[in-house]
Protein backbone atom coordinates (compact mmCIF):
# COMPACT_ATOMS: atom_id res chain seq x y z
CA UNK A 1 0.00 0.00 0.00
CA UNK A 2 1.57 3.32 -1.07
CA UNK A 3 1.55 6.05 1.61
CA UNK A 4 -1.14 8.04 0.33
CA UNK A 5 -3.36 5.61 0.91
CA UNK A 6 -2.34 4.55 4.19
CA UNK A 7 -2.67 8.53 4.83
CA UNK A 8 -6.54 8.87 3.17
CA UNK A 9 -7.18 5.90 5.71
CA UNK A 10 -6.11 7.32 8.93
CA UNK A 11 -8.54 10.60 7.81
CA UNK A 12 -11.24 8.29 7.24
CA UNK A 13 -10.46 6.44 10.59
CA UNK A 14 -11.07 9.69 12.33
CA UNK A 15 -14.35 10.02 11.13
CA UNK A 16 -15.74 6.55 10.91
CA UNK A 17 -16.84 4.81 14.13
CA UNK A 18 -14.35 2.76 15.87
CA UNK A 19 -15.65 -0.69 15.14
CA UNK A 20 -15.78 0.10 11.34
CA UNK A 21 -12.60 0.24 9.69
CA UNK A 22 -12.52 0.83 6.24
CA UNK A 23 -11.32 -1.23 3.04
CA UNK A 24 -10.63 1.95 1.11
CA UNK A 25 -13.16 4.38 1.10
CA UNK A 26 -16.85 3.55 0.53
CA UNK A 27 -16.04 0.09 1.81
CA UNK A 28 -16.52 -1.45 5.49
CA UNK A 29 -15.36 -4.52 7.05
CA UNK A 30 -16.50 -5.37 10.43
CA UNK A 31 -15.23 -8.84 11.41
CA UNK A 32 -15.50 -11.08 9.03
CA UNK A 33 -18.35 -9.26 6.64
CA UNK A 34 -17.70 -7.30 3.95
CA UNK A 35 -19.68 -4.41 2.39
CA UNK A 36 -18.53 -3.05 -1.39
CA UNK A 37 -19.38 0.05 -2.58
CA UNK A 38 -22.58 0.79 -1.28
CA UNK A 39 -24.96 3.26 -3.62
CA UNK A 40 -28.43 4.55 -4.31
CA UNK A 41 -29.69 6.75 -6.66
CA UNK A 42 -31.15 9.89 -6.89
CA UNK A 43 -34.80 10.34 -5.26
CA UNK A 44 -37.22 12.57 -3.93
CA UNK A 45 -38.53 12.91 -0.79
CA UNK A 46 -41.32 10.37 0.06
CA UNK A 47 -40.80 7.83 -2.70
CA UNK A 48 -39.01 4.87 -2.32
CA UNK A 49 -35.16 4.49 -2.62
CA UNK A 50 -33.19 1.25 -3.62
CA UNK A 51 -29.78 0.32 -1.95
CA UNK A 52 -26.62 -1.73 -3.69
CA UNK A 53 -23.20 -2.92 -2.60
CA UNK A 54 -21.49 -6.11 -2.33
CA UNK A 55 -21.35 -8.07 0.70
CA UNK A 56 -18.94 -10.53 0.91
CA UNK A 57 -17.71 -13.22 3.51
CA UNK A 58 -14.60 -12.83 4.30
CA UNK A 59 -15.00 -14.86 7.34
CA UNK A 60 -14.70 -18.85 8.51
CA UNK A 61 -18.75 -18.64 10.03
CA UNK A 62 -21.63 -18.53 7.43
CA UNK A 63 -23.21 -14.67 8.09
CA UNK A 64 -27.00 -13.77 7.13
CA UNK A 65 -28.56 -10.56 6.74
CA UNK A 66 -31.81 -10.20 8.06
CA UNK A 67 -33.02 -6.76 8.53
CA UNK A 68 -31.90 -2.99 7.38
CA UNK A 69 -32.73 -0.24 9.51
CA UNK A 70 -31.97 3.76 8.71
CA UNK A 71 -33.34 6.78 9.76
CA UNK A 72 -33.45 8.08 6.05
CA UNK A 73 -36.57 5.79 5.44
CA UNK A 74 -39.80 4.98 6.74
CA UNK A 75 -38.99 1.09 6.25
CA UNK A 76 -36.54 -1.15 4.52
CA UNK A 77 -37.30 -4.07 2.83
CA UNK A 78 -35.31 -7.17 1.10
CA UNK A 79 -36.06 -7.10 -2.29
CA UNK A 80 -35.04 -9.65 -4.94
CA UNK A 81 -36.53 -9.13 -8.90
CA UNK A 82 -36.76 -12.02 -10.66
CA UNK A 83 -37.64 -12.77 -14.29
CA UNK A 84 -40.40 -15.05 -14.68
CA UNK A 85 -41.91 -16.16 -17.85
CA UNK A 86 -39.98 -12.57 -20.10
CA UNK A 87 -41.93 -10.81 -17.08
CA UNK A 88 -40.01 -8.70 -14.20
CA UNK A 89 -41.33 -8.33 -10.86
CA UNK A 90 -39.43 -7.74 -7.22
CA UNK A 91 -40.96 -9.37 -3.99
CA UNK A 92 -39.77 -9.41 -0.14
CA UNK A 93 -37.16 -12.16 0.66
CA UNK A 94 -38.23 -14.41 3.18
CA UNK A 95 -35.59 -15.23 5.89
CA UNK A 96 -32.47 -12.87 5.00
CA UNK A 97 -29.60 -13.62 2.45
CA UNK A 98 -27.05 -16.31 3.81
CA UNK A 99 -23.31 -15.98 2.47
CA UNK A 100 -21.44 -18.75 2.79
CA UNK A 101 -17.74 -18.15 4.26
CA UNK A 102 -15.50 -17.14 1.03
CA UNK A 103 -18.86 -16.48 -0.70
CA UNK A 104 -20.29 -13.23 -2.03
CA UNK A 105 -23.36 -12.01 -2.89
CA UNK A 106 -23.93 -8.55 -5.23
CA UNK A 107 -27.15 -6.16 -3.94
CA UNK A 108 -27.59 -5.02 -7.81
CA UNK A 109 -29.99 -3.82 -10.66
CA UNK A 110 -32.16 -7.14 -11.19
CA UNK A 111 -31.77 -8.96 -8.37
CA UNK A 112 -30.94 -8.51 -4.75
CA UNK A 113 -31.49 -4.92 -3.39
CA UNK A 114 -32.75 -3.34 -1.14
CA UNK A 115 -36.26 -0.80 -0.92
CA UNK A 116 -36.34 2.25 0.68
CA UNK A 117 -39.90 2.81 1.33
CA UNK A 118 -40.75 6.44 2.05
CA UNK A 119 -38.05 8.44 2.25
CA UNK A 120 -37.33 11.26 4.73
CA UNK A 121 -35.97 13.61 2.65
CA UNK A 122 -34.95 13.94 -1.09
CA UNK A 123 -31.37 12.04 -2.18
CA UNK A 124 -29.22 14.44 -4.59
CA UNK A 125 -26.18 12.73 -6.24
CA UNK A 126 -23.19 12.81 -3.97
CA UNK A 127 -25.39 12.77 -0.63
CA UNK A 128 -24.92 10.14 1.85
CA UNK A 129 -27.92 8.14 2.99
CA UNK A 130 -26.85 6.19 6.68
CA UNK A 131 -28.03 2.49 7.03
CA UNK A 132 -27.63 -0.56 9.61
CA UNK A 133 -27.60 -3.97 8.30
CA UNK A 134 -28.58 -6.22 10.92
CA UNK A 135 -27.23 -9.64 10.60
CA UNK A 136 -28.86 -13.01 12.56
CA UNK A 137 -26.03 -13.56 14.98
CA UNK A 138 -26.89 -9.43 16.28
CA UNK A 139 -24.14 -7.51 14.83
CA UNK A 140 -25.22 -4.43 13.29
CA UNK A 141 -23.63 -2.70 10.65
CA UNK A 142 -23.36 0.63 9.95
CA UNK A 143 -22.69 2.38 6.63
CA UNK A 144 -23.92 5.17 4.22
CA UNK A 145 -24.92 4.46 0.68
CA UNK A 146 -23.34 7.16 -1.41
CA UNK A 147 -25.79 8.62 -4.03
CA UNK A 148 -25.25 8.23 -7.37
CA UNK A 149 -26.18 8.33 -11.02
CA UNK A 150 -25.25 4.63 -11.48
CA UNK A 151 -22.76 2.07 -10.06
CA UNK A 152 -19.59 3.40 -8.63
CA UNK A 153 -16.53 2.43 -10.25
CA UNK A 154 -13.63 0.41 -9.15
CA UNK A 155 -11.28 3.88 -10.25
CA UNK A 156 -11.98 6.59 -7.26
CA UNK A 157 -11.82 9.39 -10.37
CA UNK A 158 -14.28 9.25 -13.25
CA UNK A 159 -13.96 11.89 -16.00
CA UNK A 160 -17.24 10.79 -17.21
CA UNK A 161 -18.93 11.40 -14.08
CA UNK A 162 -18.44 15.08 -14.47
CA UNK A 163 -19.61 15.62 -17.32
CA UNK A 164 -22.92 13.93 -16.80
CA UNK A 165 -22.94 16.39 -13.78
CA UNK A 166 -22.49 19.84 -16.26
CA UNK A 167 -25.15 18.05 -18.16
CA UNK A 168 -27.97 17.57 -15.28
CA UNK A 169 -27.65 21.62 -15.67
CA UNK A 170 -29.33 21.67 -19.34
CU1 LIG B 1 -37.70 -3.71 -4.80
Amino acid sequence: MNRFALTALTALAITAPAFVSPAWAGDYRVGGIEVRRPWTRPAQAGMSGVGYFTLANVGKAPVKLVRVESPAAQSVTLHQTRDQGGVSSMRPVEGGVAIAPGAKVAFAPGGYHLMLMGLTQAQAVGGKVPLTLVFADGRRVKIELSVENGPPKAEAADPMAGMAGMHDHH
